[in-house]
């Protein structure tokens, strides 16, 4: 198989690029990683040569170009169906789908008004009722996810799924902008999530990359 090259956009500020780098390191599927560094004078002339939709992250491999979050999950999940990187059952699966498809789709005012900064170490934030909003529903998927789903680990879906890694840059805004106020299934699960090696891993690159190492 040709090898995988997955090109992302800087780790402190990406979090679309964030989402299949954490799924692919915390699964275990080999790839190289490619950085392109974003709000550069560079930037978009680099963007427009090379990704397929101008945007990071984009998957390389061999002649295929697979470019956009979720799409670059499903296609490392066809990949490796051995990693079963979506859940078995199928009602699980269903649901897990659902959940990663609100996210991908959706919680603009979270997303607007706490852009990701994964090393943001200072207090306080703006906010706004959006933003309540988009919190309250995450928490009540967590919760559900984890109460209905998750009796078989620590994730929404027990196992680590592509909904985890959907998820993981949510985990860093309310851990960098917060706290927030989430159900005690939900902060665990948040604990669960910055423990994992593929969270260290992203934090000393993101460390490294802004000097901060
Ligand atoms: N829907 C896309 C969104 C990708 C996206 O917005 N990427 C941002 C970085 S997180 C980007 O490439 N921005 C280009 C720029 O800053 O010029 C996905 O899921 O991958």
């Amino acid at each position: 198989m040709d090898d995988l090259i997955l090109t992302i956009g800087d780790k402190n500020l990406s979090s679309w690029s964030f989402r299949p780098w954490f799924l692919m390191k915390q699964a275990g599927v080999p790839f190289t990683e490619e950085n392109i560094r974003l709000d550069r004078p560079e930037t978009r002339g680099v963007l427009k040569e090379k990704s397929p939709s101008g945007f990071v992250p984009y998957l390389t491999h061999g002649a295929v170009q697979i470019w956009d979050s979720i799409a670059i999950m499903e296609y490392v999940a066809d990949l490796f169906p051995e990693k079963a990187l979506w859940p078995g059952n199928v009602a699980a699966r269903g649901v897990a789908r659902a959940v990663s498809a609100e996210m991908h789709a959706g919680f603009s005012a979270l997303r607007t008004v706490w852009p990701m900064m994964f090393l943001r170490d200072h207090p306080g934030h703006t906010t706004q009722a959006g933003v309540a909003r988009d919190i309250a529903r995450i928490d009540a998927l967590w919760t559900m996810c984890r109460q209905q789903y998750g009796s078989g680990g620590d994730y929404l879906f027990g196992a680590f799924s592509i909904a985890d890694a959907m998820y993981a840059p949510v985990v860093s805004r309310f851990l960098t902008y917060g706290p927030v106020a989430v159900s005690d299934a939900s902060a665990a699960y948040m604990e669960t999530i910055r423990n994992t090696d593929a969270w260290r891993a992203w934090a000393d690159g993101a460390r490294q990359e802004t000097g901060a190492a």
